[in-house]
């Protein structure tokens, strides 16, 4: 089935071909030979992997539109890199575990909860449009969270670090939503749920997550027969 244009487009978003770069800060100075990839948090045991080693994972493709929230969208890029979820496999990750922090360099983090990273859509890319990632987009390594506003998709990774509970990153900090929903149009930390159940909760994502389907629901339901 092929999705009109139009309900592949959030409310308030406008459609670009370019490829904007947006990040707070410079650009950071890679050296891959002292790059690592840590894995921490409520594991078994801490993984650094070097980038060899992270290439060696299993590798996948992903297909995807991306929406930022300062409102442009840019449909069908394709990433190349490794699954949240294979990723994930390399440690002994505690049940206890519902939020990830991600770190990247420079001390930049976003946070997530877990279930949302699971998917066969959410990976770690170092290629975009069949291409190396420049510096700007994230070289070597960047998230991807096509689902959520694209300041979700942490650039220059290095690391993953697994929660109980849910602790705000730099932009969520800073007035973000915690969770970011471009459907519900979930920008900032200004919606009626958060004021309702306060700080950090299960029960804060549950709500927000509910509303999320629900609009999905309408939207489906609105749409004409072909
Ligand atoms: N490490 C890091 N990652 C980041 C950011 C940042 O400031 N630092 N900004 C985010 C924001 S706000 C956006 S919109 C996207 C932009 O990605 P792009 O520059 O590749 O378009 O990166 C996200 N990832
Ligand atoms: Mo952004």
């Amino acid at each position: 089935m092929t999705k009109h244009l139009k309900d592949r487009i959030p409310p308030g978003q406008f459609l670009t071909e370019k490829f904007p770069v947006l990040h707070a800060g410079d650009v950071p100075n890679v050296d891959l030979a002292a790059w690592n990839f840590k894995i921490s948090g409520l594991v078994e045991k801490e993984i650094i992997l070097d980038w060899n080693r992270f290439l060696a994972l299993p590798q996948s493709r992903i297909l995807c539109d991306i929406h930022c929230v300062t409102t442009w969208s840019r449909l069908d890029n394709v990433w190349d890199g490794v699954l949240f979820r294979d990723l994930m496999k390399l440690a002994n990750v505690s049940p206890a575990a519902k939020f990830v922090l991600i770190h990247a360099e420079e001390g930049w983090t976003t946070n997530l909860p877990l279930e949302d990273l699971l998917g066969d859509h959410v990976l770690f890319a170092h290629s975009h449009d069949g291409k190396p990632l420049t510096p700007q987009h994230g070289w070597p390594l960047r998230l991807v969270v096509p689902h959520l506003y694209f300041w979700k998709s942490a650039k220059w990774v290095r690391g993953i670090e697994f929660l109980d509970h849910d602790v705000p990153g730099f932009w969520e900090e800073r007035g973000y939503h915690l969770y970011a929903d471009p459907w519900t149009e979930q920008r900032f930390r200004d919606d009626p749920e958060w004021y309702d159940t306060g700080v950090n909760s299960e029960e804060y994502y549950r709500t927000i997550k509910a509303r999320v389907r629900e609009e999905m629901r309408r939207r489906k339901n609105s749409q004409p027969a072909e």
